[in-house]
């Protein structure tokens, strides 16, 4: 049964007026030795793109799939079906996935896990017969109504196990599927007011859910990447892994640095005030950067909107970042992205996929020629060279004192400082996106 009516995508070149073509991103093509697709390693998201119907809070779904069933099990199936046969037709690779999108909950958990066994035996046979890979599972501890005060967070130990047993089996079925990473996002893990929180207690008991996960992961040999996904707020008013620095300042706590990186999306990083780039940069610079959710917000909105991803300043940005880390290494590119609940028709899936796709392959074109000609890396070696000079040598080696800095200021009766030049950069920045 083929549930899209339309073929396979194909790479047509910037000049196709094809709006079922790709235009930048042609997979095989090298760039900077590697090929597009191998940079990129774009991912499907299962929720948004299989489960979402267009509901919000103000209105009903939108958006009727052809693979809608009333029977959970089937349903289940036929979605497995149509989602290999998207990701197929669109030349995606890989693919991330919630527990409770691939199946819905049984009557408890026992027969929710047993359905889980069926979904991933399913989805076993498909990815055997396929060149489709997992990027990562999680668990959903933020739907059902359990997750009222958080999971690894609540206030209330049987939700705290509950989460604890969830989180397990989503291990075992990430692993069953080859994931290649495992993510936790802090759907429900925050506050709304300190007047009934004990925060401390919250925040060490997250830190020992997390051991506890990995320690698991350790017993069946599990070996995917573990991602913690900051974001600042919603669900909840504050957030607990509101952004990377935030994150790592808890994973040091706990030691637990060794063990994760980051999962970085960009509607996340706006929400909490950031450049996408930011957030890119500071996991980065900490050796965290480990996977992308690649999205946009709506800056007049300012809520989740998860919009597909068609800045192409920000994704050149986020590319040159991706590039310096010497890739996502197991990490990847996943559209955490949904279609606008007016963008009913199956064919807005296909042309929402490729314009994010377009979007990152051209972004990691502009990128590959600004790192080459060394654009703004020769800018700020420039800029900081006074850290070359003896003194400033010091500095970087860490063997000076403030006696020396002060006899130094002493004698140095004229401080003179450069220009950063922010706007003449801008528009070289410009002139490569333009010429590219
Ligand atoms: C929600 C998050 C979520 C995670 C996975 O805002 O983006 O979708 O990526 O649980
Ligand atoms: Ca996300
Ligand atoms: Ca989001």
């Amino acid at each position: 049964m083929e549930y899209f009516k339309f073929g396979k995508i194909k790479y047509e070149g910037k000049d196709s007026k094809n709006p079922l073509s790709f235009k930048e991103y042609n997979k095989d093509e090298v760039i900077l030795g590697k090929k597009m697709s191998e940079h990129l390693r774009f991912a499907m998201s299962y929720w948004h793109t299989l489960c979402a119907n267009g509901t919000d809070m103000f209105g009903e779904g939108s958006i009727e799939r052809s693979f809608y069933l009333d029977d959970p099990i089937e349903y289940a199936k036929a979605k497995v079906d149509a989602g290999f046969e998207f990701m197929q037709k669109l030349g995606i690779e890989y693919f991330c996935f919630h527990d409770r999108d691939i199946i819905a909950e049984g009557k408890n958990l026992e027969e929710t896990n047993k359905r889980l066994d069926i979904i991933s035996d399913y989805i076993l046979e498909k990815m055997k017969k396929t060149n489709i890979k997992c990027l990562w599972g999680t668990a959903n501890l933020f739907n059902n109504k359990r997750f009222v005060h958080g999971a690894a967070t609540s206030c209330n130990l049987d939700v705290y196990a509950y989460a604890a047993a969830q989180v397990k089996k989503a291990l075992e079925i990430t692993k069953k599927l080859g994931g290649e990473n495992y993510v936790f996002w802090g759907g429900r893990e925050g506050y709304e007011t300190l007047l009934n929180t004990d925060t401390a207690l919250e925040l060490d008991n997250f830190a020992y859910f997390l051991k506890m996960a990995k320690d698991y992961a350790n017993e069946i040999g599990f070996k995917g990447q573990f991602l913690i996904e900051p974001k600042p707020k919603e669900p909840t008013k504050h957030q607990y892994d509101f952004d990377t620095q935030t994150v790592l300042s808890f994973l040091r706590k706990y030691n637990l640095e060794k063990d994760f990186k980051m999962n970085i999306e960009a509607n996340h990083a706006t929400l909490a005030g950031h450049t996408f780039n930011h957030e890119l940069n500071m996991a980065r610079i900490n050796g965290v950067l480990g996977s992308i959710d690649a999205n946009q917000g709506d800056m007049l909105l300012g809520w989740d909107t998860d919009q597909f991803p068609t800045n192409i300043y920000d994704a050149t940005l986020a590319m040159i970042e991706v590039i310096k880390n010497g890739g996502l290494h197991s990490g990847g590119l996943n559209f955490d992205a949904k279609v606008r609940r007016s963008s009913f028709e199956d064919e807005d899936l296909a042309y929402a996929y490729i314009a994010g796709m377009d979007t990152f392959a051209k972004g990691l074109r502009i990128a590959s020629k600004l790192i080459n000609d060394k654009v703004f890396d020769n800018f700020v070696k420039e800029r900081y060279k006074s850290f070359e000079s003896p003194l400033g040598l010091k500095i970087k080696n860490k063997n000076t004192s403030f006696k020396e800095l002060e006899a130094y200021a002493l004698a140095n009766k004229n401080i003179k400082n450069e220009s950063g030049h922010q706007e003449m950069l801008e528009a070289i920045l410009n002139q490569y996106i333009y010429n590219e």
